[in-house]
């Protein structure tokens, strides 16, 4: 898979990209990310990329013409084409705190792509006709504000990469929180006891059936507990079985009837 991410700050991206998977990934040739600096394309003599809102009001926002330029290199259409003029060509995803809220399933969904494309917003944001001529989607990390795009960004990048095959171990993909719209079981390593408190019996008994039983049992908790917003989504899918269903209302599940209609 090919990252281009275009940014005002490439310097920011050299620490999250050259550590751990991602460097591994990328050393394996399973992931190939490159930065393209926007300032680039800036084509005055003091390289702006910002100017002031019309209409008034606080901060700067980002010109139009360097941002569409870098993006169409990026892309090598010509000036004036827009994203959606080039057939097959890769998603061009705007980081953006107004942008549909990044989830794992969106993550398994860039995870098929062969490219994508990111664009790291920055200062109050980009110039609308960009969006609308160049953006083909828009993405949020969460409902916080950041400085700019770029946070974001690597946080997508780790995301989609951990999912492109070979990156990781296929079973720790399967296994994981969120995965299947459920919270991870707790986990346990060495020593059996540790300042007093020991790891649950059922897992050094030896009985897998049960192991996977009370696994499956500890993460519908813990599910209940933190995030019963994704039991429901969970349970509305079909996702849950008789059995958990019988589990969840021992602990409780749902405390009240459903609503009904008006
Ligand atoms: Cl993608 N950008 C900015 N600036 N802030 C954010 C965000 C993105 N996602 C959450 N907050």
């Amino acid at each position: 898979m090919i990252v281009d991410i275009l940014t005002l700050f490439p310097g920011m991206f050299t620490g999250p990209l050259t550590e751990s998977i991602l460097k591994r990934a990328q050393q394996a040739g399973l992931i190939h990310v490159r930065l393209h600096n926007i300032r680039d394309w800036a084509t005055d003599r003091h390289r702006t990329t910002d100017d002031a809102p019309y209409g008034g009001g606080a901060g700067m926002v980002m010109k139009p013409e360097p941002l569409a330029a870098c993006i169409r290199a990026v892309l090598a259409l010509p000036p004036g084409a827009t994203a959606a003029e080039s057939p097959a060509s890769p998603p061009v995803i705007l980081l953006t705190p107004d942008g549909e809220v990044f989830t794992q399933a969106i993550a398994q969904e860039l995870a098929g792509a062969e490219r994508l494309v990111l664009v790291c917003g920055h200062y109050e944001g980009i110039d609308e006709r960009v969006r609308e001529a160049l953006i083909t989607r828009e993405l949020s990390i969460g409902d916080y504000v950041l400085t700019g795009g770029e946070l974001a960004a690597m946080v997508v990048v780790d995301a989609v990469a951990r999912l492109v095959p070979g990156v990781i171990d296929a079973e720790s993909v399967a296994e994981e929180s969120h995965g299947d719209g459920l919270l991870e079981y707790p986990h346990y390593t060495r020593p059996a006891v540790w300042e007093g408190r020991p790891v649950p019996p059922v897992l050094v008994s030896g009985h897998h059936g049960e192991v996977a039983k009370w696994r499956r049992r500890e993460r519908l908790r813990r599910t209940l507990l933190r995030r019963p917003d994704l039991l429901e989504r969970a349970r509305a899918a079909g996702r849950l079985t008789a059995a958990d269903l019988a589990w969840l209302a021992e602990l409780g599940w749902p405390s009240q009837a459903p609503q009904t209609g008006p």
